[in-house]
């Protein structure tokens, strides 16, 4: 890899969810204007890229995950104008603007779909997936939807089902019509010629069901507590082959255009999930790496994760790392807040883009929501078992003020506790975990062994997960201490001497030398002499 590394490869991507980032007009929702006021933040905290959730009309059934407009913006959010301005401001900041597309499923409002569902011999009819009932009435198939319940809907009118892999409100596309395909590729088109810089694609893995529309199998290791649809193993609802013709189409839109970048949600073992590279790489740019976000966190579980990964990357594949989302707990909240200092320097250390979830920099946990303020629409369906996202996807906190600056109105999630917590405060503070990921933002961008080195694990000792980046004679060494008790740790014996670049660690940095000494849940970089 030479420094003709696209922008991609070398930035850190940063999830903003629009609605909690920056609210405008005082009506308690984020919105684009507001998300303006705050690039000077975002530049400030060093990223490259920001990816926008969802921002197209919606009846905010999922909240933005059910678009009844491809190409304009919701009111709540602002107009097409401010996304414009919003991408030209950012670019005059040096940040590149990722939309977020979902080309699965769109709105039950959208009109393709309510033109589909008027009468079977609709011109929109094969638009979606219609089936007509079961052999004894009911639902044509036993799939299940991922918020609960059965994934078919009864339309009266018709006597057929429509299949939706989400809520009711959000009927799939489907993906076996050439002219759904025209029409998404017209949407992308679109964004690319207003600027913008790449998609972020929704459940990418779903796109495609079985033709002859078996039933799924029952999962025989489905554990209480699991979203119910994981009752089935979902063999023929998710992973299809034909998938990959599809995304190799909007690759060709992308490369028509030049430097954009096209980023897959899905979410599938590391196995099946390289696929999506494609075939000699001409699939998916980034197929995010959910892996930190489901795994233990301890030195061997993170060690074996991280060679796994790296030895199933097809060639010249360029890997990536995802430390939250809006759909996850917050880091903070699975593996506490020092050991978030932690996953901090892995994220932006490893091999690989890096995506951070806004106010994860911060980190903020996740937010007790009391049932009366539940907005999620999978915690109302399947309630009481922990499923509801609204926890990680409450307000940014700027400052010690009313709702932490974010919004003057009401605002739509409660926000935590935006007193202790908010950017104002940690920004005055060169301890906080805010400035930690600012440090290693910076030192990325100063260190391209860093964003574009080879990774070689170190085996330095059992406690610790360590490993080196290599880049153009530079070598640049990590060691993460998982135990409670300081490790002495012997530096790779071809090194006469380790300089501590950066540390973990609130107060002054620790001694550099050939043997460093790593506290409890520090972790520093080294750059090997
Ligand atoms: O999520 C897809 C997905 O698989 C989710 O069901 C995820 O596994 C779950 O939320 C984990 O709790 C995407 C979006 O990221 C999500 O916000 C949308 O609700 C969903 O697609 C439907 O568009």
């Amino acid at each position: 890899m030479t420094s003709s590394a696209e922008w991609w490869q070398r930035g850190v991507i940063y999830q903003i969810y629009p609605r909690s980032f920056q609210d405008s007009d005082g009506d308690g929702i984020g919105d684009l204007q507001g998300t303006i006021a705050r690039l000077d933040y975002l530049a400030w905290l060093g990223v490259d890229a920001i990816w926008l959730s969802p921002v197209y009309p919606s009846p905010m059934a999922d909240f933005g995950y059910d678009i009844s407009d491809y190409t304009s913006i919701d009111p709540v959010f602002g107009t097409l104008s401010d996304f414009d301005r919003l991408v030209a401001e950012a670019h005059r900041r040096g940040l590149n603007v990722i939309m977020d597309l979902v080309p699965n499923h769109t709105s039950d409002r959208h009109p393709w779909f309510l033109e589909s569902r008027t009468a079977r011999g609709s011109a929109k009819r094969d638009w979606y997936v219609w089936r007509d009932p079961g052999p004894e009435g009911g639902p044509p198939n036993n799939w299940l939807s991922e918020f609960g319940g059965s994934a078919w809907e009864h339309d009266p009118a018709s006597g057929q089902y429509y299949y939706h892999a989400f809520l009711k409100e959000q009927p799939d596309l489907n993906w076996r019509n050439p002219e759904v395909h025209a029409a998404m590729r017209q949407v992308l088109g679109f964004w690319f010629a207003r600027g913008v810089d790449g998609f972020r694609i929704d459940v990418v893995h779903q796109l495609v069901e079985d033709a002859t529309f078996r039933d799924n199998p029952p999962n025989p290791d489905f554990q209480p507590g699991e979203p119910p649809s994981h009752a089935l193993l979902r063999v023929h609802t998710i992973d299809q082959p034909e998938v990959h013709d599809i995304i190799a189409e909007w690759r060709r839109v992308a490369d028509r255009f030049g430097g954009r970048v096209l980023i897959g949600e899905i979410h599938l073992p590391i196995n099946r999930l390289v696929a999506y590279y494609g075939v000699e790489l001409g699939g998916i740019h980034l197929p995010f790496n959910f892996n930190l976000i489901g795994t233990r966190w301890s030195a061997e579980t993170l060690r074996n994760l991280v060679s796994s990964y790296e030895a199933a990357l097809p060639p010249g594949a360029w890997p990536n790392w995802v430390l939250g989302s809006h759909d996850f707990p917050r880091i903070a909240s699975r593996i506490g807040n020092r050991a978030a200092r932690l996953a901090a320097v892995l994220l932006l250390t490893l091999r690989g883009t890096p995506t951070m979830y806004y106010g994860d920099e911060l980190g903020m946990s996740d937010v007790a929501i009391p049932p009366q303020s539940v907005r999620d629409p999978f915690e109302r369906n399947v309630p009481g078992q922990g499923m509801g996202r609204d926890p990680a996807r409450t307000p940014m906190p700027w400052s010690d003020e009313t709702s932490g600056g974010f919004t003057k109105g009401m605002p739509w999630l409660p926000l935590g506790d935006y007193r202790h917590c908010n950017v104002k405060l940690q920004a005055q503070d060169p301890d906080s975990i805010l400035w930690l990921y600012r440090r290693l933002i910076a030192l990325r961008r100063t260190e391209p062994a860093l964003s574009l080195g080879s990774y070689e694990p170190l085996g330095l000792d059992p406690e610790c997960l360590a490993y080196a980046r290599r880049y153009d004679g530079r070598r640049i060494a990590v060691v993460l201490n998982f135990s409670e008790e300081p490790r002495r740790v012997a530096l790779p014996d071809d090194a006469r001497h380790g300089h501590v670049l950066l540390s973990s660690r609130e107060g002054s940095p620790p001694d550099s030398g050939r043997i460093v000494t790593v506290q409890p849940a520090e972790a520093q970089v080294l750059a090997l002499e």
